[in-house]
């Protein structure tokens, strides 16, 4: 049999609502591949969404980058690293990029016939986690983070909008005035906001989330000279040479670490690394992934030098059911990633056909 790339467009709805600063979202609405070959079903995820609001890709720019630019590279499925530097000149589209290279990363580990988080680097075994709480009304945001906090979740993390700040923030910290505690702006502040973001100071966060635009690093820096609360990237993080630039002017203390955004796998463990080595914190966020993605997240933040715990939720805090059959548990605030070959999970067919709403496929043809 050829290699077969399918690729599956699934709609699943949210167990509650997700509510950013850049919107509410009520589905994961993700693209799923699966590559097909005589002796290996490899799967991962593309972590881009139906709108363009987190950052610019979405769903549609990823399917038509993958199918034009990137299919043609992994005809003879060649390594993660391979794949990269075959993909070098295509600039942007890290999302669409880290799709294929965690696919490629399942697939290999599975040819070794060993679980992805040890084909990956050092691991400590199991990934630390704290939870992200997106915004509602704020006595539904107090009871989401007491019973995060009876499920033993490591730190809590709150979703902010501009107006939206003090209320929740002092109302969680009245109630919890102890916990781990930070919260993400997803980038809704502008230079125009330091007062406001120097006020949450009293707030004792350990750390606020990309407080200022998607792409910047200069204001940050100017930021963080103005406020005590240590800066975390996210958004901003799209590359190496990001980190390095942040780090090097003071724009972050810590980064969140998104394989999608930072195309992939081997981009993230490169950042990774420079962050531990450099003095620097370093997590793994995550973005509503369906257990196929999840895998991936937790086997990254199951990696010695991740030295904050992440947004790696098991599967049951965000899906009714979700589309593998291998689904994560907690215990003490840790996961464990799976011991079977690659990302180790198996795909609910049943259930991946119920949310399907589309599917393509791709023969990977040499021509
Ligand atoms: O900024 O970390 C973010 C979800 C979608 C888009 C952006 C973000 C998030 C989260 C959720 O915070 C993390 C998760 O639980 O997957
Ligand atoms: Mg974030």
């Amino acid at each position: 049999m050829k290699p077969k790339l399918n690729i599956y467009q699934v709609k699943i709805p949210l167990k509650s609502n997700f509510t950013t600063s850049f919107g509410t979202q009520k589905y994961r609405n993700a693209l799923i591949l699966h590559l097909q070959t005589d002796n290996v079903n490899a799967y991962s995820e593309c972590v881009t969404d139906e709108n363009p609001f987190y950052n610019y890709e979405d769903n549609d720019t990823a399917l038509h980058i993958i199918s034009k630019y990137l299919i043609k590279h992994i005809v003879d499925l060649p390594k993660p690293e391979e794949f990269m530097e075959r993909c070098k000149t295509i600039k942007g589209h890290n999302m669409a990029k880290a799709s294929i290279e965690m696919l490629l990363w399942d697939y290999h580990s599975k040819i070794e016939e060993k679980p992805l988080y040890q084909y990956i680097g050092k691991s400590r075994g199991y990934a630390l986690v704290g939870i992200s709480i997106g915004m509602d009304e704020t006595n539904r945001m107090i009871k989401a983070i007491d019973e995060s906090l009876k499920k033993g979740y490591k730190r809590i993390k709150v979703k902010i909008e501009k107006g939206k700040e003090e209320k929740i923030l002092s109302e969680v910290r009245e109630r919890f005035p102890e916990i781990p505690l930070s919260a993400d702006a997803n980038s809704c502040y502008s230079v125009k906001d330091f007062e406001i973001l120097k006020n949450l100071d009293k707030y004792n966060l350990l750390y606020i989330e990309q407080p200022l635009s998607y792409d910047d690093l200069i204001y940050h820096s100017k930021l963080r000279k103005q406020i005590k609360t240590p800066i975390c990237l996210d958004e901003s993080i799209t590359s190496y040479e990001k980190a390095q630039k942040a780090f090097e002017i003071g724009a972050a203390d810590i980064v969140n670490i998104k394989p999608g955004r930072l195309g992939g796998i081997s981009n993230s463990i490169k950042v990774i690394e420079l962050a531990s080595k450099t003095g620097h914190g370093v997590w793994i966020g995550g973005m509503l992934e369906t257990g196929i993605g999840r895998a991936f997240n937790i086997a990254l933040a199951s990696l010695e030098n991740v030295n904050m715990p992440g947004d790696t939720s098991p599967n049951d805090r965000y899906f009714e059911k979700d589309i593998v059959k291998n689904i994560f548990v907690m215990n003490d605030g840790k996961i464990k990633p799976f011991e079977n070959p690659g990302i180790g999970v198996e795909l609910d067919m049943e259930a991946l056909n119920s949310y399907m709403i589309s599917k393509y496929e791709f023969e990977l043809n040499f021509n």
